[in-house]
């Protein structure tokens, strides 16, 4: 429920924004969580903070024309949401899906606000990206696709305004092809303008591992909380991209069991647990599909083309693909068969019907913009090596990771228990979150 006094805020928000539902959904969560905050902050609605959180700073739209390997003039939309600098630049990603536009950019950018808040390191929230679809295309076709976008982005970025980073379809090819262009257009050598670097060129140890590590560290913490731990634990997890592949190796890591990944096709079991080798050979070397897993895995593993990856029993769930993946059918099941703690790798990924069964059920649920933190927290590790001219030992950098999180978590906890709502993640993570961007706005003055 949202509190009276802020749903005239939201009836606005709806009227300005139509057609836009993932970023609709995305405000109400947070707005559901700010009531408790408006009682006891009423400066906060007097200097209008929340209503100006509402509205994105800057939105920048974009054609993109490129030609295809037949000699086809293609033409795509382009998107930046520069959406809150309070803390920071800008920092997001960009996702390059055949889905993205407006609506979607403005939920991932509203969250990333809350999200980098939480990591208690200085970087504002954006998102970008484009409704160019990747799969199928060859590398030259990507490479021309990022060169055009890049074309146009790079008057609006830098290393103390906007720093994106890769999201869905958005990985080291493309941001090398990202980074020459935007090196050949500029003639400056700016590293820390783009994270997800290659590790020759600027990139950090463990960026590429640090949003799938941070969720399976948070669910760990959540259940070391209860005095367990991932630990000999099933664990199921959606997806079989950068976020998914690394939240399998360090489930394994942690003395779990991971027996699920999936794509857009569908998903495979695979009881032994998931063969991290054959995965990130056909994911990330060949760029196959998820079929192709039970093939090569002898008998091992059993795909499932219908059906959802949600009904395979287990006590952890980690969602890594996409928004609105688990809806309130699977969080029954996954309840029905005793799951004991759900963490977010992807950004909103559980329907708000789904997250409300989960939190009624009082399982250890973590919502994205606490669970995936890890992956912009570790851009700002990457861009803190940049200003100093400096790399460090994946050992080191690991460990920064893994205490990030830690405190991310021990403040969702914290902040929770101040408001009387102990255990709830998603009240202490938006609160928290937003508190720090919110003091930060009330310096500022109205700007
Ligand atoms: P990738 O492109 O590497 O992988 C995405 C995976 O999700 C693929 O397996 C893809 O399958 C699947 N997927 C995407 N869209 C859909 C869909 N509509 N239906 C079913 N499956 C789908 O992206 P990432 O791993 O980087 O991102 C995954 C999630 O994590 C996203 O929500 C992203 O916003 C979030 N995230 C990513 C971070 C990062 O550092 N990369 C940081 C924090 C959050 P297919 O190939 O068939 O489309
Ligand atoms: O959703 C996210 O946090 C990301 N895609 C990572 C953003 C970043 O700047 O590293």
């Amino acid at each position: 429920m949202i509190d009276t006094a802020l749903q005239s805020t939201f009836d606005e928000v709806l009227r300005r924004n139509p057609g836009e539902p993932e970023f609709h959904q995305a405000v109400r969560e947070v707005f559901e969580s700010l009531e408790v905050v408006q009682a006891r902050h009423p400066e906060y609605s007097d200097a209008g903070i929340i209503t100006r959180l509402c509205e994105p700073e800057r939105q920048i739209i974009f054609r993109v024309p490129w030609v295809d390997d037949h000699g086809q003039v293609q033409v795509n939309r382009g998107f930046r949401v520069e959406y809150n600098s309070a803390l920071g630049p800008y920092k997001g990603g960009l996702r390059f899906h055949r889905s993205v536009n407006l609506g979607i950019v403005k939920f991932l950018g509203f969250e990333q606000i809350f999200k980098n808040s939480l990591t208690g390191l200085p970087i504002g929230g954006g998102k970008g990206g484009s409704d160019f679809d990747p799969h199928g295309r060859s590398d030259g076709e990507v490479m021309r696709f990022c060169q055009s976008f890049m074309t146009e982005l790079w008057r609006h970025i830098g290393e103390y305004t906007d720093v994106p980073a890769g999201d869905i379809g958005v990985g080291a090819r493309e941001i090398g092809f990202l980074f020459g262009q935007y090196k050949r257009l500029t003639n400056r050598y700016e590293g820390g303008v783009l994270t997800g670097k290659g590790l020759d060129w600027g990139g950090s140890l463990v960026r590429k591992e640090a949003t799938g590590y941070g969720a399976a560290i948070f669910a760990d913490e959540m259940l070391r909380a209860r005095g367990t731990g991932v630990e000999g634990r099933r664990v199921s997890v959606s997806g079989s991209g950068n976020v998914a592949i690394y939240a399998i190796q360090k489930v394994r890591q942690l003395g779990g069991i991971p027996v699920t990944a999936s794509d857009s096709s569908g998903y495979v079991v695979d009881e032994d647990g998931i063969d991290l080798e054959l995965l990130q050979q056909i994911k990330e070397v060949e760029r196959g599909r998820i079929g192709e897993y039970e093939e090569r895995r002898g008998g091992r593993a059993r795909f499932v083309a219908d059906g959802s990856v949600w009904d395979v029993p287990v006590g952890i769930a980690l969602p890594c693909a996409t928004q609105n993946e688990l809806d309130a059918d699977a969080a029954r099941t996954l309840l029905g068969n005793g799951v004991e703690a759900v963490s977010e790798g992807a950004n909103m990924p559980s329907t708000p019907e789904a997250v409300a069964l989960f939190r009624e059920a009082g399982i250890a649920f973590g919502p994205g913009k606490a669970a995936n933190a890890g992956g912009v927290a570790t851009s700002a590790l990457e861009m803190q090596q940049n200003a100093s001219r400096d790399t460090w030992t994946f050992e080191y950098t690991e460990e920064r990771l893994t205490q990030i999180m830690r405190s991310i978590h021990t403040t969702c906890l914290e902040t929770a228990e101040e408001f009387d709502r102990p255990g709830d993640y998603v009240l202490g993570a938006n609160v928290a979150g937003f508190r720090k961007v919110a003091d930060a706005m009330m310096a500022f003055g109205v700007v």
